[in-house]
């Protein structure tokens, strides 16, 4: 009993603590989706992709996710690096948390851009961003974001340290979380059957995937799963636009998120993944790996096995969520102004979640290209080099 309560509390006299907890779980959750303190450990893993540089970042939100969280569970935490960890690095994070610290090198194999990428079309399309008059989007000119974009889309899943898990919460150096979690938020995902949970969800900058959504919908159609598109049953409602019948850009942002592993790992997902990854658009364009995984997601999975943490106060510079009801806020000990939530901001999707019921069908037909910049030809695999580019 002793190691699932933080020692202070311990003291301070158990029943009433348990009392306490009991009253804001009520409030917080309904009860068939907790997994008290008592409740039993799950597969599960906190997860984060860093380099050494982020020490200090990275210690504050660890701190920060111990204190409203992981203290009373001591998950595992992994941590990944394309470069070995140093010393220092492994010594202040195994103290900070609370759980053990697992520290990984990610493979070249994984990391490394493919040869596949014919490196003088990638620079001539960095360039080409890099002079865009309206100024480049974010890490416009980055490899290692790149990278990063195609790691995490479809490699991390198949790092040795997390084959041996269940469930994965991404966590970046710099995340904030305003209110406790009173609850085991991998057991309400594994107890209600969710395989991927988020909070922010936002609108994509749509120059970084010109041509993401035409190669998707090109793999759907050589594998005859274009019907996938027109479902009510899985989440293609929230990825298209049915008015420009193109991707709504909407996506969930993937700085927080908890997810099934073995949904990552499936050969749904794997397929999907592997099939656009042949297109290069990590590389010649900067799909980040928020639309692509989301792109995917929303087809593999059923409604209702995505969820929506709303009861969480969270930030990732420069947006925040932050609860509106103010009984979960007091409960849960928030520090956000509600101000700042991002939830009803033009550029957020949270909305999805009010409509997802409406009819919103879309006839699957062929995507135009009006994003597409005069590079997209160059992106095609080249068994169909000719096929994506019908118009500017
Ligand atoms: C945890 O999950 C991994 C991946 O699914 C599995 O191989 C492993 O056996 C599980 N461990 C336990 C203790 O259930
Ligand atoms: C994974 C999954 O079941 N996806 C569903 C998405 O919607 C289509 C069309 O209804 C279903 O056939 C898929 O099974």
């Amino acid at each position: 009993m002793n190691t699932v309560f933080p020692s202070r509390a311990v003291g301070t006299g158990l029943a009433h603590l348990v009392l306490v907890f009991q009253t804001l779980f009520a409030v917080a959750v309904t009860a068939t989706a907790l997994g008290g303190p008592s409740g039993e450990l799950t597969n599960s893993t906190l997860y984060t992709l860093c380099r050494n540089s982020d020490l200090y970042d990275l210690l504050d939100t660890i701190v920060n996710y111990e204190a409203r969280f992981n203290h009373r569970y001591h998950y595992d935490w992994v941590f990944l690096n394309d470069n070995p960890f140093d010393d220092n690095f492994k010594l202040l994070v195994s103290n900070a948390v609370s759980g053990t610290a697992r520290f990984g090198l990610i493979s070249e194999e994984m990391w490394e851009i493919p040869e596949s990428v014919d490196r003088h079309v990638m620079e001539a399309n960095i360039a080409r961003v890099m002079a865009d008059p309206e100024g480049p989007y974010p890490y416009a000119d980055s490899l290692s974001y790149r990278k990063m974009c195609r790691f995490e889309s479809g490699f991390f899943q198949w790092h040795p340290l997390l084959l041996e898990y269940d469930y994965f919460w991404r966590v970046e150096p710099g995340v904030k979380l305003h209110c406790d979690i009173p609850y085991d938020i991998f057991r309400h995902m594994v107890d209600n059957n969710f395989r991927y949970g988020f909070t922010i969800s936002m609108l994509e900058y749509s120059k970084t995937i010109p041509t993401l959504f035409n190669s998707l919908w090109e793999v759907l159609d050589r594998s005859c799963q274009l019907e996938l598109l027109n479902s009510d049953e899985n989440y293609s409602n929230y990825i298209l636009n049915v008015d420009s019948n193109s991707y709504s850009l909407c996506h969930f942002w993937t700085n927080f998120e908890i997810g099934d592993l073995n949904t990552f790992r499936s050969k749904e997902y794997s397929y999907l993944f592997n099939e656009l990854d042949k297109y290069n658009g990590f590389f010649y364009e900067r799909w980040g790996d928020a639309p692509v995984r989301t792109l995917i997601l929303s087809l593999i999975l059923k409604y209702p096995q995505i969820t929506r943490f709303k009861d969480l106060g969270y930030q990732h510079d420069p947006y925040l969520q932050c609860p509106q009801d103010l009984t979960i806020r007091a409960a849960n000990r928030c520090s956000c102004d509600t101000k700042l939530d991002i939830t009803n901001k033009w550029f957020s999707c949270s909305w999805y979640n009010k409509r997802r019921d409406g009819v919103r069908r879309l006839i699957p037909k062929k995507p135009s290209l009006q994003l597409a910049f005069d590079f997209a030809p160059a992106l095609a695999p080249s068994s169909s080099s000719s096929s994506s580019s019908s118009s500017p």
